[in-house]
């Protein structure tokens, strides 16, 4: 098994155009949003909707509001997907891409035999540690219209010794096996492609549902963790909100009930897990 991204493996990607395998690279958020953005120079005719930029070696990732994100070389697998959506769709509605990327995620683990969770807004748990982080972002493009960047990192074959944060953990520590990085991003883009053309067929409605599958919101609520959780909420201005975590709505936004009684939503903010509500 190999701890590299090999140029081969760009062929089993279809659907992606292009795939760029890279042996280092500060940030691939950075690097494709730069590129979506137009600050690199006019897009040519090889940028389709769906493009993706990978690594095993992310030099300078981050989170959100610019925290690092860690991935030390042959330890985690790094990519993003840019998507320039063929539909019109709002700005809100890209926010939804990081969910459609956390789930393909959850589809992959699944497939090494690891049951994963969702934290909300788009951890992904297991046995109550992370092992991957999301990022998503959202652009202006030059023709006036919007870009997403989806981001993930993935701890696959990290040991206990390069775990960053006593909260992470990785599908070795789990399993005791290792993860081909190439397999790792063959599964997750399939899984990624999938829904992602589902949740377009459906005209990227959440609450949609067809015949052959369930709607993205139904979805999301079997694997989020956080549902039914007391929980506390950080908002970006510093304010903690408690409260217990009964739902998320059409909109994306997490829905507290709070001691009152009182029902908030939440579109951002840092989610900690304090316990599950007695019932
Ligand atoms: C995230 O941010 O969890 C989103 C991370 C997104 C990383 C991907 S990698 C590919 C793409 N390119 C990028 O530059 N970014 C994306 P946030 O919710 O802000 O959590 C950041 C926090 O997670 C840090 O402050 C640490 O506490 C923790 N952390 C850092 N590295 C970790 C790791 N490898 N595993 C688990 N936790 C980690």
């Amino acid at each position: 098994m190999t701890d590299k991204l090999l140029d081969n493996t760009a062929l089993l990607l279809e659907g992606f155009s292009p795939v760029i395998l890279l042996d280092s690279v500060d940030s691939t958020n950075d690097y494709l949003s730069q590129i979506l953005s137009g600050k690199a120079g006019d897009l040519d005719s090889r940028w389709q909707e769906l493009s993706l930029v990978a690594t095993t070696n992310q030099l300078a990732g981050h989170g959100r509001l610019r925290r690092k994100w860690v991935s030390p070389e042959a330890g985690a697998l790094c990519l993003s997907v840019g998507i320039r959506p063929q539909l019109p769709i709002s700005p809100e509605q890209y926010h939804w891409f990081s969910l459609i990327l956390a789930l393909a995620a959850l589809d992959s683990w699944a497939q090494w035999g690891i049951q994963a969770q969702l934290k909300w807004p788009n951890d992904v748990l297991v046995a109550g540690k992370k092992v991957c982080g999301i990022l998503g972002q959202v652009l202006p493009v030059p023709d006036g219209d919007y870009a997403a960047v989806v981001g993930i990192g993935m701890n696959l074959n990290m040991t206990q010794g390069q775990l960053p944060v006593e909260t992470a953990t990785s599908a070795l520590i789990q399993t005791g096996r290792r993860v081909d990085p190439n397999q790792a991003l063959v599964s997750i883009c399939q899984h990624f492609l999938d829904r992602y053309r589902r949740f377009m067929r459906l005209g990227a409605d959440p609450s949609a549902s067809s015949a052959q599958s369930s709607s993205l919101l139904q979805d999301i609520r079997q694997v989020l963790v956080t549902l039914g959780m007391q929980v506390s909420i950080e908002l970006p201005d510093g304010t903690v909100c408690y409260g217990r975590a009964d739902d998320i709505s059409a909109r994306g936004e997490l829905l507290l009930t709070d001691q009152q009684g009182r029902v908030r939503s939440f579109a951002v903010g840092d989610l900690v897990h304090l316990r599950p509500v007695k019932s």
